[in-house]
């Protein structure tokens, strides 16, 4: 189940890095409150598993990018998320895609809730053809 454990302090103090280096300005952090909010976790310092859960589903719903789950838990750790449930969260795997939310944030830049399958880009053939096609409807 956990795929490299003899890497999660480094990862956990990789986020802890992270967030001493970030300056998250006002609306990064309202959209963190509401994201607390819809979890309901009031108190961050006493977050559990089941928080943490809760969380990584509130961020599974949400059209949240990588970088924003990244701030989003180095905001946590700063406010005092207890260790074993960041472990946790670093070490989950919710798309099931084989690889931790820990490797698809520092190392795929992956979101780490849909399963990705970097081998098939998105055919863009037809942006040209609508382009021909349009039609002036107003
Ligand atoms: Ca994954």
């Amino acid at each position: 189940m956990i795929a490299m454990p003899e890497n999660i302090e480094a990862q956990s103090q990789e986020l802890a890095k992270f967030a001493q280096e970030q300056n998250f300005d006002d609306r990064y952090l309202e959209y963190f409150s509401d994201i607390w909010q819809e979890a309901g976790i009031k108190d961050i310092s006493k977050m559990t598993i089941v928080d943490a859960e809760r969380t990584m589903q509130v961020l599974s719903s949400s059209e949240a990018s990588v970088e924003f789950v990244k701030a989003f838990y180095a905001q946590a750790v700063r406010q005092g998320m207890p260790s074993q449930v960041l472990e946790y969260v670093l070490n989950s795997d919710t798309d099931g895609d084989g690889r931790t939310l820990a490797q698809e944030i520092f190392v795929d830049g992956t979101d780490p809730f849909e399963p990705d399958s970097p081998d098939v880009a998105p055919t863009r053939e037809h942006s040209r053809h609508q382009s021909q096609n349009f039609e002036l409807e107003i």
